[in-house]
């Protein structure tokens, strides 16, 4: 009866984070409720998507459900949204010490053709007991405490880290319950696919250039990577995470800090990656005391900042290291 016994021993998400907040005795349930208003947030949006609203009122309807679900959480102090080109900070009576930093709907260009599309989210704790400012939102990735994200495709995949580990949960709609399916999610030490936007090749650096040479020619004569990209972020790094290989938005001439925002699509994403054995690289920071930084090392100055990243599995991610560290010693 295995099957049965894995069948009504349902692992939900909301079930899964009480287990972990267990794990923290200090905890008052803050970060679970914040994180059951997190995924009320994503089943609405899931929903909405599902029933083919055009995509203009959605970017707007998922980012007002995201707002309103987080300010009633009670959870929460300052909101950064990919939509919203100023920081909420919520009101005295309803604040909470949680800052999120979040994209509603991120890809949402690719609504109309049917890709999959997600919301991405991050999780800081605000610095101390001071009066709420843009300096709690403006920390280093590394600072996070959780990062997910929410895929709408065929179905409807919730991944989560919150700093041990990442556990993915599908959407059972009969249920209304996202059930814990991958649990453990470890990005495979090396891939065999390679995920960039070819066109704008003419515009990269060096050492990108060199790297994706690599992929198409290896200088080993192992046998070259499979391109794959399918230009909505949550898709190709949701791909990444589960077959491995490596995800690359570089700068270049045009865009030097190319196009993906740093608190809510580049920390989310490389936090996850880091979680689950893998790592992620800007290729901008310089290499300090010997060991190349994080991503999550970057510290923002704005909110809606953009960098460069290379993220995915672990081995593939350090070859553009190496390539990256070379340029800069010469
Ligand atoms: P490009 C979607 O617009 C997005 O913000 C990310 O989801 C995606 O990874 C990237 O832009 C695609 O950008 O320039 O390759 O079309």
């Amino acid at each position: 009866h295995a099957a049965d016994a894995h069948r009504t021993d349902l692992m939900t998400i909301t079930r899964f984070v009480l287990n972990e907040q267990t794990k923290h005795p200090e905890s008052r349930g803050d970060f679970s409720i914040l994180l059951s208003h997190i995924v009320l947030g994503c089943k609405f949006v899931c929903t909405a998507v599902n029933k083919g609203e055009d995509q203009k009122k959605l970017d707007v309807l998922s980012n007002e459900v995201f707002i309103k679900a987080l300010v009633s959480s009670g959870r929460t102090c300052i909101l950064v949204s990919e939509e919203d080109e100023e920081a909420t900070f919520v009101e005295p009576a309803n604040r909470g010490k949680y800052c999120v930093v979040f994209d509603p709907l991120d890809g949402s260009s690719n609504i109309d053709c049917g890709v999959s599309i997600g919301t991405i989210f991050g999780i800081y704790m605000i610095k101390d007991g001071h009066e709420p400012t843009l300096d709690d939102v403006l920390q280093p990735g590394m600072n996070m405490l959780a990062a997910g994200y929410c895929m709408y495709g065929s179905s409807c995949t919730l991944v989560l880290s919150t700093g041990s580990g990442v556990n993915g949960f599908t959407l059972d709609p009969s249920l209304g319950e996202f059930i814990l399916t991958h649990p453990d999610i470890k990005i495979p030490k090396k891939g065999k696919i390679y995920s960039v936007n070819e066109g704008n090749a003419k515009n990269w650096d060096g050492p990108t250039s060199k790297y994706v040479q690599s992929c198409k020619y290896p200088a080993d004569g192992s046998s070259p990577k499979s391109l794959r990209y399918i230009g909505s972020m949550v898709a190709d790094v949701h791909r990444t995470l589960l077959y491995g290989g490596i995800f690359l938005y570089p700068g270049d001439k045009k865009s030097p800090n190319g196009k993906l925002r740093v608190l809510y699509e580049v920390f989310p994403m490389s936090f996850l990656m880091e979680q689950a054995g893998g790592q992620a690289f800007t290729g901008k920071q310089r290499v300090q005391f010997l060991r190349i930084l994080s991503a999550l090392d970057l510290v923002p100055e704005k909110i809606h900042e953009r960098s460069p990243i290379f993220l995915g599995s672990y081995d593939d991610v350090e070859e553009i290291k190496k390539l990256y560290a070379a340029e800069e010693q010469n």
